[in-house]
């Protein structure tokens, strides 16, 4: 809730230093958006290899943070997309990581952040992204819906992440395209793959499925593999790796 309220903040910020329309007008000669939807459905499981300095829960992970060197370290591996935390308080993230590595890598950038208005969606385009997060917990189904059309206008995609029944029921209905369990409880932190693994049968094989958080091992992937997941997205783990590629050949 901190970390929505403080998002609160931003947006204000966001919608006085430019309008709406002056955002939209920003966000149109820009070039089209790689396909992140396309990038996740291949024959083998995806990779998501996530950009991140810090979290709530684990405070600060990478000291040493060459964001860009990291980006084009996952891009070389083999990763399918890769994600941008962009949330300067609790994340430590900031706009500038993600406009910059969408400069310099040719596969989708996820913007990592808490949408929770329409005027985030333009300028996640604006600063490079190809797809947006929207979190079940903090938003209603019609925002979903409705910020997913936004998204589609602009040729982004959605990452609608679920944490539990009810939620992943909520992604379907309000027309998710990509749809991820997170493995954390957003609330208690506590993790267990087995989330993803139980919520799988009920997305349908036409909406992408990606599991979120707390892959740590070869045998974590395998098993999320073996249940049919399209993607993984793995952030902590490969942060703390030396060598990205290996980890991820792993
Ligand atoms: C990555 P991990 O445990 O591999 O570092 O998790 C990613 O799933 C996590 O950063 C995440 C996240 C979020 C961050 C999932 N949902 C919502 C911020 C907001």
């Amino acid at each position: 809730d901190r970390i929505v309220a403080s998002t609160e903040i931003r947006v204000v910020q966001l919608k006085e230093n430019y309008q709406l329309d002056v955002l939209k007008e920003q966000a149109k000669p820009l070039k089209p958006p790689f396909e992140f939807e396309k990038a996740l459905r291949g024959e083998d499981i995806a990779f998501i290899c996530e950009v991140k300095k810090a979290s709530p829960s684990k405070g600060v992970i990478a000291t040493d943070f060459p964001y860009l060197q990291i980006a084009k370290d996952y891009e070389a591996a083999g990763a399918s997309a890769i994600s941008v935390l962009t949330e300067p308080e609790f994340f430590q993230g900031a706009n500038a990581y993600l406009l910059e590595i969408s400069e310099q890598v040719m596969i989708p950038i996820l913007r990592k952040d808490f949408i929770i208005d329409e005027a985030q969606i333009y300028e996640s385009r604006i600063i490079g992204a190809d797809a947006i997060l929207l979190i079940c917990s903090i938003l209603s189904e019609k925002q979903i819906r409705h910020y997913i059309q936004v998204a589609d206008k602009l040729g982004m995609s959605c990452l609608v992440e679920a944490h539990d029944e009810t939620e992943v029921e909520k992604a379907v209905k309000a027309g998710a395209r990509v749809i991820g369990v997170n493995n954390r409880n957003l609330k208690t932190f506590a993790v267990n793959i087995e989330n993803s693994v139980t919520l799988r049968k009920m997305v349908p094989p036409e909406i992408v499925f990606v599991s979120e958080s707390g892959i740590k091992t070869p045998e974590d992937v395998k098993k999320i593999r073996e249940n049919g997941t399209n993607a993984v997205l793995i952030g902590e783990t490969l942060m703390r790796s030396g060598d990205k590629s290996q980890e991820i050949k792993k």
